[in-house]
């Protein structure tokens, strides 16, 4: 269901408090890439629609079955692969750009933000991607890993990607539940959290931790919480503003500032 029109009034509340904020911190997840054709996880058109996460999304799913694993994974690099930044990506890339302190934290892995501070001159804004790259791959046994576009076979298992060190299975570079986030990005999160006066929340259910504790460290700090998202989520009472719109049709106006 459509939530209607962003209240201006808490829009522009919301603005001020961004455009007066010594320091920012953007958390975003599957749901700032919804209007660019990305399907989030749990919504009714999720990507879990028709298989629960841990037949996928864990090492023990992969242990199983990495063919089923990297045909889930290979079909969603096909999607992204066809999918460019939306208007909701570019304005937190043009805030990037204009105040290069604010920091990205990022849940998503289709590398689109990326894209979009590329096309938008921010090449140096600081992304921090919590839960890995769909196009990274690594070892499952080893610590090599590499980049790579090109798709998997996943016709057989005798077809899939070997590790060029040790031979052994190559998995995507992804973080699955029950496996520990990168320490250094993830203390780097956790740092941009505390340090934020405003942390604005961007299409996330905010039920994965330990992402969804990254605004409580702004809360924390002294800081305050915008949430964007068409849906209430278990930060919106939190939040002193909470607009319930989509990403790319509000964070132009939101972030103009
Ligand atoms: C729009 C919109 C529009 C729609 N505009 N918005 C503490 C308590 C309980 C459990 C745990 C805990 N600490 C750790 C755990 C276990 C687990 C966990 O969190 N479980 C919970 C689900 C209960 N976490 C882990 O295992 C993590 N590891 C860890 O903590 O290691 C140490 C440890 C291990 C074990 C035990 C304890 C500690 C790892 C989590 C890894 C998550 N990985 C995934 C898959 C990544 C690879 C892949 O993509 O395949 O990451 S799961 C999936 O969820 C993916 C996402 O990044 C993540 C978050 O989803 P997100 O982005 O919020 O998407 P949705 O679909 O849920 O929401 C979309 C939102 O957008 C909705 O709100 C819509 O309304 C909105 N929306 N259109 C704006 N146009």
């Amino acid at each position: 269901m459509s939530p209607g029109p962003p209240d201006e009034e808490v829009l522009e509340r919301a603005a001020a408090g961004i455009g007066g904020a010594r320091r920012v911190v953007v958390l975003t997840g599957a749901g700032v890439s919804a209007e660019s054709g990305v399907p989030t996880f749990r919504g009714p058109d999720g990507l879990w629609k028709s298989h629960r996460p841990e037949e996928l999304a864990t090492p023990g799913a992969f242990a199983r079955d990495p063919r089923l694993v990297w045909e889930w994974y290979q079909w969603r690099r096909d999607l992204v692969g066809g999918c460019a930044p939306n208007p909701g990506h570019r304005a937190i890339a043009r805030l990037q750009a204009g105040r290069p302190d604010t920091v990205l934290v990022t849940q998503n892995v289709d590398g689109l933000h990326a894209m979009a501070a590329r096309e938008t001159g921010a090449e140096g804004a600081r992304i921090l991607e919590l839960h890995g790259s769909l196009f990274r791959v690594r070892c499952a046994r080893c610590p090599w890993r590499a980049g790579r576009r090109e798709a998997v076979d996943a016709t057989s298992e005798a077809s899939l990607p070997r590790c060029p060190e040790c031979g052994a299975l190559v998995r995507p570079d992804v973080v699955w539940f029950g496996e520990g986030l990168d320490r250094e990005v993830l203390e780097g999160a956790f740092h941009a959290g505390r340090e934020a006066d405003v942390c604005v929340v961007v299409g996330t259910s905010a039920v994965v931790q330990p992402a969804a504790s990254i605004p409580l460290a702004t809360l924390e700090g002294g800081g305050v919480l915008i949430e964007v998202n068409p849906e209430r989520t278990p930060l919106s009472p939190l939040a002193m503003a909470t607009i319930r719109a989509g990403a790319g049709e509000v964070l132009p106006c939101l972030l103009r500032a």
